[in-house]
């Protein structure tokens, strides 16, 4: 095509193109040219936050320069892709890096500087993208750093909600929620594509009909369209130009108006349309490991799998190969079972639009399909009521059916007369009204099955899916990959000064790219100038971290005090708890000794950070507790400071980059069993901070690669846990008395009315203490005394602390990712050539 252009043409693109190269004046050149045109302000009325959206355009100038070189190296080569389904996307600030990734750190930060603005106030302007809750959001942002790094040809694809997770604020030590209106200001990092729209149907009629093969064909007939638009968001590489893409979908009226109730006089019912369809992608659902069976959100679920379908379907038929080849071009990762709709329309497209014979086309979905298992918890696995589906999906819910009668056919051939196993394994679960079991869906259409950690891959074949097991025979469809979290956030970013202390350790930048490369560091560990500079890291960030804890909750803390970390979502399983209650037994140690005494002990900072779900009423309840609990310890002169306790609101990915980085000790204390793997686990020790845990996902992992020295854990096994809820249910087991006394301390008004609290205090007693907190707390009490024990020994900490950061190689996400590449998708890197501009 482009040959065809007359030579005067392409001259003028030779001439004009490419103008956004990396040096600092090109930069220079281009924020200025943004001030005064994209932001239409001048030299005389640029703040802060306009130089961060000028050097943010600048960036993207340069950014969409290398997604199109990627996006066209991919489609030449035309090999095999990913596409990763993930209803969540935790991706955090984009500029700094972009700015890493891009190599333009350096030239950015002086030409920002000589423009008269200071890079570190620039960053500090941008706001979170937040749409994802936790730690499954941020695993899909950590993986496709990972999948851009390393060369592969890899697509996100998930929903561009207007409101991400809800912004956290306290009032009178309770959790109040704000919206997220992310989208407030433009937002530089996302290219809107409103070319690229595919409608969504709900609702309708299945209509039969007979086809010119005489073959018996269904055909639906949606009768509510909405429009799903792209925006794309483009994910750079470290090292390397490969740009990733993650396509973000926003619904939108099909139509404008519905001219005929306009003519009407039913204005407001014509508008009222309009507005439900931009309802879809309205807002992220704020639960973390909890369903929540709401219409809205199963529309979210098919409105997203269409439209990525429809997108990977076209873009797979261009290049004109037999559907049998579709799994040969054709990888898609289902992040949990949130898209496991995609399973069904995908056997829908092939069947009811292709006409591809039933059994080739299921062919196909399995051989396209792999699943990642990220839960065991009962409350978060997803049934949808048949009858909801049904309405709201009438052709799918009869493909279901289908599959599901297909596949017990199978089950019943392998194991005749096997009644509970049928009903044990069918999709359907057989109730009133009957529930499509999305789990059992995902596991029979997908040929690769993966739990995130070793354990929680061995729990899952023993619990939610042992009789798949059964049937499928031990390995064939069961695998492990365990979790990995990106180096350069979570440490090149986060913590500059360590980074740039094993940059000049080891003599170069590789260990960013090969994680495995921080093993050099254990050679250094009694070198007296590494040490003393290793302290000085964690200290300035322990700094960093004090002034931010004043800032936002004008809580003044000690930087030499130990700073015992624990963040992420609250939630019963992961025992936030257990933990305050652990402060109460502390405070009230630290009262009843005298001045020497006190004088011995370690100073501690207790910070806590997460949000609850809006409906979740224990955990709120744990918010409030905590609160109380700081407002009564941190102003009690009598304890001289040895106590100090923190709840840092709004915790997100970015206050994450401030906290992590500063912790001497992290808290990852989940009744076994619970915590699938956990990635902040992975964040703290490679940043140098030791972990307090129990033997629980990932922990188990760290510990092994660690060793026992450097990691304190402590609690009972996950193999015990049945028969400890069974003692608690069946028998009087009395409470753990250090427990005791501490339950009698808040239930005596010490922080305040303890009415509030009694149902938080009932879940140990009434509710039979389901996370065991009473069968762990002597265990964790203990732990905590050897934490105290180990800091007073400075020296042998900072050898841990070193040790820990060393051996951490095997939890990089480019390690996940090439192991999910060869593992589960075949597919290869593809590295990108630099394109001309035209
Ligand atoms: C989380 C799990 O709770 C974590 O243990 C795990 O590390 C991450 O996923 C990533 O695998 N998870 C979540 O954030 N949301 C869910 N709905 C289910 C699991």
């Amino acid at each position: 095509e482009i040959a065809k252009l007359p030579k005067e043409t392409l001259a003028l693109w030779e001439k004009y193109g490419g103008d956004e190269t990396d040096d600092k004046e090109a930069f220079q050149k281009s924020f200025i040219r943004h001030v005064t045109t994209t932001l239409a302000r001048s030299i005389y009325n640029i703040d802060n936050f306009s130089a961060y959206q000028a050097t943010a355009h600048s960036v993207r100038d340069r950014l969409i320069k290398r997604w199109n070189e990627t996006q066209q190296t991919h489609t030449e080569a035309d090999s095999k892709r990913v596409y990763y389904l993930s209803l969540e996307f935790l991706l955090g600030r984009s500029l700094d890096n972009a700015l890493l990734n891009l190599g333009l750190k350096d030239n950015c930060g002086e030409g920002v500087k000589e423009l008269g603005f200071a890079m570190e106030d620039v960053l500090d302007q941008e706001v979170d993208a937040a749409l994802g809750n936790g730690g499954l959001g941020r695993l899909a942002a950590c993986y496709m750093d990972s999948l851009a790094t390393l060369d592969y040809p890899a697509w996100g694809y998930g929903l561009r909600y207007t409101y991400g997770i809800f912004q956290q604020r306290l009032k009178d030590g309770y959790q109040v929620e704000f919206p997220d209106y992310w989208l407030n200001f433009d937002n530089p990092w996302e290219l809107p594509r409103l070319d690229v729209v595919v409608d969504v149907k709900f609702y309708g009629s299945v209509n039969r009909y007979t086809d010119e093969k005489g073959r018996k064909r269904y055909a639906w007939e949606g009768i509510d369209t909405v429009q799903s638009v792209a925006y794309d968001v483009p994910i750079p590489g470290y090292g390397t130009k490969n740009c990733i893409n993650i396509r973000l979908w926003s619904s939108k009226p099909k139509r404008q108006f519905d001219l005929s109730r306009f003519n009407e006089g039913q204005y407001e019912q014509a508008v009222q349309e309009q507005m439900q369809a931009e309802n879809i992608t309205a807002v992220l659902y704020p639960n973390d490991n909890h369903m929540v069976g709401k219409e809205l959100r199963l529309k979210q679920q098919y409105f997203w799998v269409a439209a990525s379908l429809f997108d990977i379907v076209r873009r797979f038929k261009k290049s004109q190969r037999p559907w049998s080849h579709f799994p040969d071009q054709v990888a898609i990762q289902l992040n949990d079972t949130h898209p496991s709709l995609a399973i069904v329309e995908l056997q829908r497209i092939l069947v009811d639009l292709e006409g591809v014979d039933w059994d080739d086309a299921w062919e196909i979905v399995t051989r396209t399909f792999a699943f990642t298992n990220h839960t065991i918890l009962p409350e978060a696995m997803e049934r949808w009521p048949v009858p909801m589906v049904q309405y709201l999906l009438p052709r799918h819910m009869q493909i279901i059916f289908d599959i599901n009668l297909f596949f017990l056919q199978k089950v019943e051939k392998a194991f005749p007369d096997n009644r509970d196993l049928l009903a044990r394994l069918s999709i359907i679960e057989e109730s009133t009204p009957q529930f499509v079991r999305m789990a059992h869906l995902a596991v029979v259409g997908s040929h690769r099955v993966n739990g995130v950690a070793e354990l929680h891959s061995e729990l899952i074949k023993k619990t939610i899916f042992k009789d798949f097991i059964q049937y499928y025979g031990n390995d064939s469809k069961f695998e492990n990959k365990t979790n990995g979290i990106t180096p350069r956030r979570w440490l090149h970013q986060a913590n500059p000064k360590l980074s740039e202390l094993i940059t000049d350790t080891l003599g170069n930048k590789n260990w960013l790219k090969n994680l495995d490369l921080l093993k050099g560091l254990k050679s250094y560990v009694d070198n007296k100038d590494f040490r003393k500079r290793w302290v000085a890291a964690k200290h300035s960030n322990k700094v960093r971290l004090t002034e931010y804890i004043k800032k936002t909750t004008g809580i003044i803390v000690n930087s030499n005090a130990l700073f015992d970390v624990q963040v992420k979502r609250i939630h019963e399983y992961k025992r936030q708890f257990m933990n305050i209650l652990g402060v109460i037994h502390r405070y009230n140690t630290l009262k009843k000794m005298t001045s020497e005494e006190r004088a011995d002990v370690v100073h501690r900072v207790v910070i806590f950070g997460g949000k609850a779900a809006p409906g979740y009423y224990i955990a709120k309840l744990v918010i409030k507790l905590i609160n109380s609990v700081a407002e009564v310890v941190n102003n009690d002169n009598s304890i001289e400071d040895s106590l100090k306790v923190a709840f840092i609101p709004d915790y997100n990915v970015s206050v994450a980059e401030i906290i992590i980085p500063a912790s001497d000790i992290s808290q990852h204390i989940s009744t076994a069993g619970t915590e699938a793997s956990g990635t902040s686990n992975m964040k703290f020790v490679l940043n140098g901070g030791l972990i307090l845990g129990t033997v629980d996902g990932a922990n188990i992992e760290i510990h092994e690669e660690i060793g026992d020295d450097n990691i304190f854990m402590f609690g009972n096994l996950a193999h015990q846990v049945d028969d400890l809820r069974h003692a608690h249910r069946y028998r009087n087991v009395p409470m753990d008395p250090s427990l005791q006394a501490v339950i009698n301390d808040i239930e005596s008004g010490q922080f305040g009315d303890s009415r509030i609290f009694a149902p938080l205090i009932n879940t140990l007693t009434l509710g039979q203490d389901y996370y065991l907190i009473s069968d762990d707390f002597q265990s964790y009490l203990d732990a905590q005394k050897l934490v105290d024990e180990a800091y007073k020994d400075k020296e042998g900490w900072i050898t841990k602390s070193i040790l820990c950061s060393a051996n951490m190689g095997k939890f990089s996400s480019d390690r996940a990712i090439q192991e999910y590449a060869e593992r589960i998708w075949n597919i290869e890197p593809v590295p990108v050539v630099t394109k001309k501009h035209i």
